[in-house]
């Protein structure tokens, strides 16, 4: 009988292909003798940081349910990883969320300077698009969708809008408008990691449907549970499902949500669910 791994054993395993795999790309880009050295240190410094991956793992999981081929999904691993590092190092910015510290270490723009910070951002979402332009080892039509999908969820009606809402918000702000931050936000680059990987997968309108849904429950849950986090007795955020529903109704929101995320897997019908679920539950216990 094979050995089988949990969803934090395989996650840590992931993390380390998935490592060597970034460190590949980074060291292939100083070759390019016109990539700015502290450019290039601003963007690393912030991708090799120690992040969960979470994102590039939920695709990989997914793919690992329809398809064995990694070497197909590398590419949307890697852009995955590139676009949540770019909205990282832009809201920690002094214009934005105004943030010193990022997984307990300086902010990149502490480490280096907001104007450079502002550009290796921007140079990470550009080269997403190129990175997946060129990626020989999947079909044209194939790029073009992915292209499409993650531009549609992160750009201007997606994840920016999302940031755009946060900073406009004030105490006014409703939880029809709270959930739509979230949703676009958070929910968003996790749906197109779901989503992504389906189509990689080459799977049928039915999976992906289901695929989709489910990422995007386990998305709306994975932001309810940073909410849960960041919960501080003293000092209440009013864009925090806390000041709306109290505590045990944002628990019951996230366990609502990973139960929806749960049964669109049920229906997919398939054997070897078995991490995504605890995927799922990973999530409900995490503590950081
Ligand atoms: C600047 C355009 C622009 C957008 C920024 C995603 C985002 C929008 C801001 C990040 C701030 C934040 C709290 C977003 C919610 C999503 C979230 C929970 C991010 C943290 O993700 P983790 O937990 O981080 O996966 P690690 O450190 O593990 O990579």
């Amino acid at each position: 009988m094979g050995l089988v791994l949990s969803a934090a054993e395989q996650q840590q395993e992931f993390i380390l292909v998935f490592d060597g795999w970034l460190r590949a790309y980074l060291n292939e880009l100083k070759k390019n003798k016109n990539y700015s050295d502290l450019l290039l240190k601003s963007q690393s410094y912030s991708l090799l940081s120690g992040g969960k991956r979470f994102r590039p793992f939920l695709a990989y999981l997914v793919f690992k349910l329809f398809a064995t081929d990694f070497n197909k999904l590398k590419s949307l691993c890697l852009a995955l990883e590139m676009i949540h590092t770019y909205s990282l190092i832009h809201d920690d910015l002094p214009c934005m969320d105004n943030d010193d510290m990022r997984r307990g270490q300086p902010a990149n723009h502490k480490v280096f300077s907001e104007d450079i910070s502002l550009l290796a951002g921007d140079g990470l979402l550009s080269d997403v698009f190129f990175l997946l332009a060129s990626d020989k080892g999947i079909k044209c039509e194939l790029r073009i969708e992915l292209i499409k999908l993650i531009s549609e969820k992160i750009g201007s009606a997606g994840m920016v809008s999302g940031q755009a809402f946060d900073m406009q918000a004030n105490k006014k702000i409703d939880l029809t408008e709270l959930k739509k931050i979230h949703t676009l936000k958070t929910a968003n680059l996790i749906q197109a990691a779901g989503v992504g990987a389906a189509k990689v997968a080459n799977c049928t309108d039915f999976e992906l449907e289901n695929i989709s849904e489910f990422s995007y429950n386990l998305g709306m849950a994975f932001q309810i549970k940073d909410d849960l986090l960041d919960f501080n007795d003293k000092e209440q955020n009013f864009k925090s499902y806390l000041n709306f529903m109290g505590l045990e109704k944002t628990k019951e929101e996230l366990s609502r949500h990973s139960v929806l995320a749960k049964n669109h897997l049920r229906v997919l019908d398939k054997n070897n669910t078995d991490v995504l679920y605890e995927l799922i539950d990973f999530n409900l216990a995490r503590s950081f």
